[in-house]
């Protein structure tokens, strides 16, 4: 497992070869970065920099919204009325991330219209494991538990991102996440002390999650084309792989306390490394799901642009509203 290599944040954001002395606003944004600051808004940043935050911003805002169908697919079904009060605020804090996420976004001049258009013409990515169904209760477990907690150890360290508005964003949705993970814990703990049907349950959809949710950390470290030059701008401060591997080191004492099998027969503690090695993840499937082919993808592209649809008349009437005020605002001044 190799980390990066590290760029130097404006040697390569002008790119390879480029001799020019930095102007002054260069010299003050690698100052920035280089201090651990913040770049917010206001300040001059160069463009490569714009666009990869509007790139992984607007796919982690995507995310959160396509995110909502795989678990809004059990509030109708959830087995109490306790389970569905809690699933109900869960896909609506993601709603919400969703929200804070597009705002965030916006910051970097690309508008909301244009990330949703985007989105809805399949040319915008969202994480591969929202392509996954969710035939069984267990998987809003499996969910919590392991989508959850993977978003958890992935986004942690994006509260340090070195874009303020994003870093910002970020304090809260890990807050929340840290709540969904554990009801997915809880929701698992709960089937396997339950009947044997239960248990088997909640161990085929874990054997269902497992990969995928290992594969939300993206490619390994040497397949990873964007993560040096991330890297050196601080919006990344770990590798894919060091952010996976610190995942399956927080979730094998989890699965002991819970009583799972993690479904990889080669997980093993190592003394050399002091982590576990891990088994060969299966990156065909992955890049099957990127190109548009996973199992849920063209119904989750489908559902997406249907509640577009529905929601044009709440957007119409805001709009309305919103002229009005104005109107009203002008005729009062
Ligand atoms: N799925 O160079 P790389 C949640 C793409 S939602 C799809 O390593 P990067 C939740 C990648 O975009 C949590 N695509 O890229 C919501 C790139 O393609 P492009 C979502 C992936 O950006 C509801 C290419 O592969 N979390 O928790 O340096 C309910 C090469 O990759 C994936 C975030 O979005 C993937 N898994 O690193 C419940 C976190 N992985 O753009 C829960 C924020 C890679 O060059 N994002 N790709 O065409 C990140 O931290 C980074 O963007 C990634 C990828 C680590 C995901």
């Amino acid at each position: 497992m190799t980390s990066p290599r590290v760029p130097h944040p404006i040697r390569s954001a002008l790119g390879a070869g480029n001799n020019a002395s930095p102007t002054p606003e260069e010299e003050q944004f690698n100052a920035l970065i280089e201090a651990d600051s913040r770049i917010e808004p206001r300040d001059w940043m160069p463009d490569g920099y714009r666009k990869t935050l509007i790139r992984q911003i607007s796919q982690h805002a995507n995310s959160e919204i396509i995110g909502m169908q795989p678990e809004s697919n059990w509030i109708t079904r959830a087995p109490s009325l306790k389970r569905k009060a809690v699933l109900i605020a869960k896909v609506q804090d993601e709603a919400g991330h969703g929200l804070y996420l597009y705002s965030a976004a916006q910051t970097l001049g690309i508008s909301r219209e244009e990330m949703t258009d985007q989105l809805i013409a399949g040319k915008a990515r969202y994480s591969s494991i929202f392509n996954y169904e969710t035939p069984t209760w267990a998987d809003m477990g499996s969910v919590g538990w392991l989508v959850d907690g993977a978003a958890i150890c992935n986004q942690v360290p994006l509260c340090r991102a070195s874009y303020g508005p994003y870093g910002r964003a970020m304090v809260r949705i890990c807050k929340e996440e840290s709540f969904h993970q554990r009801q997915g814990f809880e929701i698992l703990l709960e089937l396997m002390n339950g009947t044997p049907a239960q248990r088997a349950m909640a161990q085929e959809s874990v054997n269902r999650w497992y990969w995928p949710a290992l594969m939300m950390f993206g490619p390994p470290d040497d397949d990873s084309p964007n993560s040096a030059q991330s890297t050196a701008w601080k919006i990344k401060r770990f590798s894919n792989d060091e952010l996976r591997q610190r995942f399956v080191n927080m979730l094998v004492p989890q699965a002991a306390v819970l009583g799972l099998t993690l479904p990889d027969p080669d997980l093993k503690w190592n003394d050399e490394t002091g982590m576990y090695d891990l088994g060969e993840i299966d990156w065909t499937e992955f890049h099957e799901i990127l190109a548009g082919r996973g199992p849920a993808n063209g119904r989750r592209l489908q559902r997406r642009r249907e509640a577009h649809e529905d929601g044009r008349w709440v957007r119409d009437a805001a709009a309305a509203y919103s002229r009005k005020q104005t109107q009203e605002m002008a005729v009062a001044s």
